[in-house]
């Protein structure tokens, strides 16, 4: 299991695994790595949508391009949380946050019609967290795919998901 940086990465204090708590950005880099020096390992990444689509979007593209058997899930909040409370890039456009007190400029990046562009063989799916048998069945697909598999939840920061509200 490899955790990215931000306050979804923090689930690395809470799982009895074999884990790495790597870079923000970085997770998806190091669980190609190990995936490559021991294919028969199941290697799972969790991160956020700063770390996946932000930071480390280079690496969620090059995991899919060449359909590395990894497991990647995102916890998208729609925010950096752990740095309280900037623009990610799936922030809705318009949105007032810390880092764009007049509103978010930028549209927010639709990451599975990327990465069903990107690579059409591999599994992605988007669901929301509150939808529990959902998140259960979209889980257990992706852990039993053959190939790059992703699965994003939708959920809101508890701390910051007000300032998207406004
Ligand atoms: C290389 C690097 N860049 C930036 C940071 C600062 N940083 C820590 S957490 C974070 C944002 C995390 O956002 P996200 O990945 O969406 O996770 P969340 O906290 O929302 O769960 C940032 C920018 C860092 N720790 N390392
Ligand atoms: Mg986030």
């Amino acid at each position: 299991m490899n955790y990215d940086i931000g306050c979804v990465g923090n689930m690395a204090d809470f799982f009895k695994t074999y884990g790495v708590h790597t870079l923000h950005g970085r997770s998806i880099a190091v669980a190609m790595g190990e995936k490559l020096i021991n294919p028969n390992l199941m290697v799972c990444v969790i991160a956020g949508d700063g770390g996946a689509y932000g930071e480390g979007l280079n690496h969620l593209i090059a995991a899919a391009r060449a359909n590395i058997d990894i497991k990647v899930f995102v916890s998208n909040n729609f925010l950096y949380s752990l740095t309280t409370g900037q623009t990610s890039p799936t922030t809705p456009k318009g949105a007032r946050t810390k880092s764009t007190p007049l509103g978010n400029l930028n549209e927010p990046i639709n990451i599975i019609e990327l990465l069903k562009t990107i690579n059409p063989n591999i599994f992605a799916k988007s669901v929301d967290a509150k939808n529990i048998s959902e998140v259960t069945k979209r889980i257990k697909e992706a852990l039993e795919f053959k190939g790059f598999a992703f699965v994003e939840t939708l959920q809101e920061c508890v701390a910051f998901g007000k300032q998207l509200k406004s």
